[in-house]
């Protein structure tokens, strides 16, 4: 049977222009949905806008515009983003058009027959930024709404509401027989705790203002923008036969900051208009936010990156490419963790990811085909070595590893098992030294090492494909192969070996990624405005003393320069981490890898320290330990690669590990 998936973002608010926080989701979702087609799914990717409401109201009045004119204007800025970005929405939904306006009334009235909307009326606070009511404990210092820092307003006027405490046990149910109704898991106890909390009834309607949709037969009344929003993802596709049955979702991608309105009011209007729990969209995925200096990055704090350059999403991809910002967003950011936005820190992942690891790869092989006239080499059966069978080994594996990320939602695990393959072809290219082979005219084995390592490029153009289409392409070309092209049905993930026909000519070789070099990087700094002194690391950083001989005299060291507290907090990401499990490494003595839970939805990280000679592992289980999180991986080859580094302090013999005093939880920020 044909498997479908749906996916949705939010609808994103026209008071300003997206930026790479909105582009984040958005491009999350795409890449989710190749994976998916990739598969032989039949997708659907919805996005949309968000029209209604109070402060678009104001916004269009601050212009001097209508606010359908003004909304008519900013929708287009989104619309026109997404395909520079290289995402392919099947749909994108305006809450200002007919088949959501009357679609959301036809919803409403159905909560009306239920008798879960009543009139009353409402008083209390409400944050035009949030649209959302706000309770007085809520607020932060000077009266102040938590997330945008600005002034909340006191409301006071009849309201039509929603009966949402009649929900809480049917919500709590749900959560219970479904946890995957919420992901990731933390989320889902936060969800948990706020409805167990109790649940007051929704105020769902104004009257102080008239840019909304209509409450059925009492017009001076517009609905809540909330109750307006949330019904686009079902207005998008019922009224159209052939998308009817794609309902319900699969994944709604959300930012954490509107995890509450789609875990708990979304799926009570549901239950409210009839669904029932089948019904109910299947996963609500809240991801985190990108920060620029440690602040959620917003259309209010534009401009606020300390150096760390632009979030402009099309200036970002005019000038590194719409593929390598997707990579960047996707690979950095553990997905459901915060992350923070960097330029330097894109640059570092291009140069050390795409062109030195893959684009390398396929620059390094492609010359070696004019010993086979310029096609894919014929493998004899008898050259084949452990070498190569290994290497065709671990492409199915992280082949595997990485379809069950895209599936998991996982995207920054998919493109680790990813690169990992590409590495794995690095080693084995220098390993085989064709060069070699060519000069000892060993033709067979030549032919055999060419061909494992272009069959490699395959296989990593298309585990790419979800994050970087245009390049995975251009790469494929290379190869003599057309573009990638999903069909509905075909399961086309390269978990077998050998797609690539011999004898087959191959394209042009022609680097697909530029050489980051310092000149590029100058250029895209300065077009990007990063003006820190922050240089992406050349070279992964060093783990915990590993290998490093005892600093004796730390005092001779010069301390750098002062830096602000927001600097440190921007940079440094400190983390608490809980050992799960430590073992020694054969022939690396002071090397002990460790398993280390930081909290995270991805699962423990693996660390490798250079501490064997101060702890024994067994002494190290369940140890509470600070990580550096956001250091990028290190490879000490064979397979080990470390993803952080731990605090400890001492010679190496006597070092001791950072610890706290009173345990905290894992991936508890040190500040
Ligand atoms: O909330 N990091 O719209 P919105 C990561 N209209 N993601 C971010 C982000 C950041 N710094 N900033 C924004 C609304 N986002 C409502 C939604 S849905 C029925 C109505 C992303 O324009 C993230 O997905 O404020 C967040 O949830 C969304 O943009 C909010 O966009």
């Amino acid at each position: 049977m044909t498997r479908s998936f749906y996916v949705t973002t939010p609808i994103y608010y026209v008071n300003s222009s997206p930026h790479v926080g909105t582009a984040y989701t958005t491009v999350v979702a795409d890449a989710l949905t190749r994976a998916h087609a990739l598969r032989g799914a039949r997708t659907h990717f919805l996005t949309g806008t968000d029209e209604h409401g109070l402060k678009l109201e104001r916004e269009a009045q601050r212009k001097a515009m209508t606010p359908q004119a003004f909304v008519d204007e900013m929708s287009v800025r989104f619309r026109d983003l997404w395909p520079k970005l290289l995402c392919r929405p099947d749909d994108f939904i305006r809450t200002t058009e007919r088949r959501h306006e009357e679609g959301v009334q036809r919803w409403w009235q159905r909560c009306v027959d239920n008798g879960d909307i009543y009139l009353g009326s409402y008083e209390g606070l409400y944050c035009v930024a949030c649209e959302d009511h706000k309770t007085e404990k809520e607020l932060v210092e000077g009266n102040l709404c938590p997330i945008h820092r600005r002034p909340v307003e006191r409301v006071a006027e009849q309201s039509y509401f929603f009966r949402l405490s009649a929900y809480a046990d049917r919500l709590l149910k749900l959560y219970r027989e479904r946890p995957e109704f919420v992901r990731p898991e933390g989320r889902l106890n936060e969800v948990i705790s706020f409805v167990e909390g109790g649940l007051k009834d929704l105020s769902i309607s104004r009257t102080s203002f008239t840019w909304g949709i209509p409450v059925p037969g009492d017009p001076k009344h517009v609905m809540y923008v909330w109750f307006d929003a949330l019904f686009n993802y079902l207005t998008a596709v019922e009224g159209d036969p052939q998308r009817k049955d794609l309902w319900p979702p699969d994944v709604q991608l959300v930012g954490k900051d509107i995890l509450r309105f789609h875990a708990v009011y979304w799926p009570a209007f549901l239950m409210s208009a009839g669904l029932d729990d089948a019904q109910l969209p299947r996963t609500i995925w809240s991801h985190g936010w990108l920060l620029t200096g440690g602040e959620k990055l917003s259309k209010t704090r534009e401009g606020a990156t300390q150096g760390r350059g632009t979030t402009d999403p099309v200036r970002v991809a005019d000038a590194v490419g719409a593929d390598v910002l997707r990579y960047f967003l996707l690979r950095e950011v553990s997905f459901g963790q915060d992350g923070e936005w960097s330029v330097p820190a894109l640059v570092g992942r291009a140069r050390s990811e795409l062109a030195e690891t893959v684009g390398n790869l396929l620059n390094r092989a492609l010359p070696f085909t004019k010993h086979f006239e310029g096609r894919v080499p014929h493998v004899a059966a008898e050259a084949l070595t452990d070498a190569d069978r290994a290497l065709e080994t671990l492409a199915a594996t992280k082949a595997r590893e990485a379809a069950d990320a895209w599936r998991d939602v996982a995207p920054h695990r998919a493109l680790e098992a990813t690169i990992e393959l590409a590495r794995a072809g690095n080693r084995y290219f220098d390993e085989q030294a064709p060069w070699k082979l060519a000069k000892a005219h060993d033709t067979a084995r030549l032919a055999a090492v060419i061909y494992h390592v272009l069959e490699l490029v395959r296989i990593v153009s298309l585990m790419l494909w979800p994050a970087t289409p245009s390049k995975s392409d251009a790469m494929r070309a290379q190869l003599g192969l057309d573009p990638v092209s999903p069909l509905v049905d075909v399961d086309q993930w390269p978990v077998t070996w050998g797609g690539l026909a011999a004898h087959a000519p191959v394209g042009t070789p022609s680097p697909v990624f530029p050489k980051y070099d310092a000149a590029l990087e100058a250029q895209i700094f300065k077009e990007l405005d990063v003006t820190t002194e922050t240089k992406p690391a050349e070279k992964p950083a060093a783990p915990a003393k590993a290998e490093k001989p005892a600093a004796k005299a730390p005092e001779a060291t010069e301390p750098p320069g002062p830096i602000t507290y927001d600097e440190l907090m921007a940079k440094v990401d400190l983390r608490l981490g809980r050992v799960l499990t430590a073992e020694r490494i054969p022939r690396k003595d002071k090397l002990l890898k460790l398993s280390i839970d930081l909290g995270e939805p991805a699962g423990p990280r693996t660390i490798i320290a250079g501490i064997a000679l101060a702890y024994a592992p067994e002494a190290l289980v369940n140890k509470q330990v600070v990580v550096v999180a956001n250091l990028p991986p290190r490879d000490f080859g064979g397979g080990l690669v470390s993803h952080g580094m731990l605090l400890a302090a001492g010679p190496s013999d006597g070092l001791s590990l950072a610890t706290f005093e009173k345990d905290h939880a894992p991936g508890t920020r040190v500040k």
